[in-house]
């Protein structure tokens, strides 16, 4: 008999909102419940695509608003066999940042839709659960001053989460919103427990498509 798939489960949220810190405690608390979890984050920095895009970021190098949109999804789409591999086997991946992060920060810039950034990830595997951590300005800038990295602006990070409040408004999409303002200890309990119903729901059914 096959084994039962594993659940993938995408953390999104506004820059600060503890996006990286959740998506380890999840791994840790699912792996000491002797389940299979695997961490992956976008973009993934260390394939030659990522590299790109790190200089990008870090702003040592400038490419073109719709050249860098294509490369954050074909990052995505090079570890699309992977994830499948892993998904399959068993294993749920805890992603920090997915498609809706490519969709949101694209879509903040001049002249982009929200329709022409999501047409590149039509199709990836589609996330049993996406986590949106929301957090208030005033409470996201309690916590320290923004990087030097590029979109590291309280004005460009306002537009993206008006787009992330846009693609919330897609039902077809699993989206729970958790408060972000609560102690690490109180957003991991909620996280959990929303990832287990997940994992639960996700066992007996396939892995779905992004936006079809
Ligand atoms: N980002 C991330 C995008 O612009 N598009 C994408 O598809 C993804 C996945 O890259 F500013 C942006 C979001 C953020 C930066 O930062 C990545 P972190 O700190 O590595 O998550
Ligand atoms: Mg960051």
């Amino acid at each position: 008999m096959a084994c039962k798939r594993g659940a993938l489960i995408v953390l999104e949220g506004v820059d600060r909102a503890g996006k990286t810190t959740q998506c380890t405690k999840l791994v840790e608390a699912l792996q000491d419940g002797g389940r299979a979890a695997h961490m992956m984050r976008f973009p993934d920095r260390l394939t030659t695509i990522g590299q790109l895009i790190s200089s990008y970021l870090e702003n040592k190098s400038d490419l073109e608003d719709h050249s860098v949109h294509l490369l954050f999804s074909a990052n995505r789409w090079e570890l699309v066999p992977l994830m499948k591999k892993k998904l399959e086997e068993g294993t749920t991946l805890i992603v920090d940042r997915y498609a809706f992060s490519g969709v949101a920060f694209t879509s903040a810039k001049p002249g982009f839709s929200i329709n022409w950034c999501k047409a590149p990830d039509v199709g990836l595997p589609k996330p049993d659960l996406v986590l949106f951590l929301q957090l208030n300005p005033s409470a996201a800038a309690q916590r320290g001053q923004f990087g030097s990295e590029r979109y590291e602006t309280s004005s460009f990070q306002q537009r993206v989460e008006g787009r992330f409040e846009e693609l919330m408004a897609d039902t077809t999409v699993n989206w729970q919103v958790i408060d972000a303002s609560q102690s690490i200890d109180e957003v991991h309990e909620n996280i959990k427990r929303l990832s287990m119903n997940a994992l639960t729901a996700a066992e007996d059914r396939p892995i779905g498509e992004l936006w079809k």
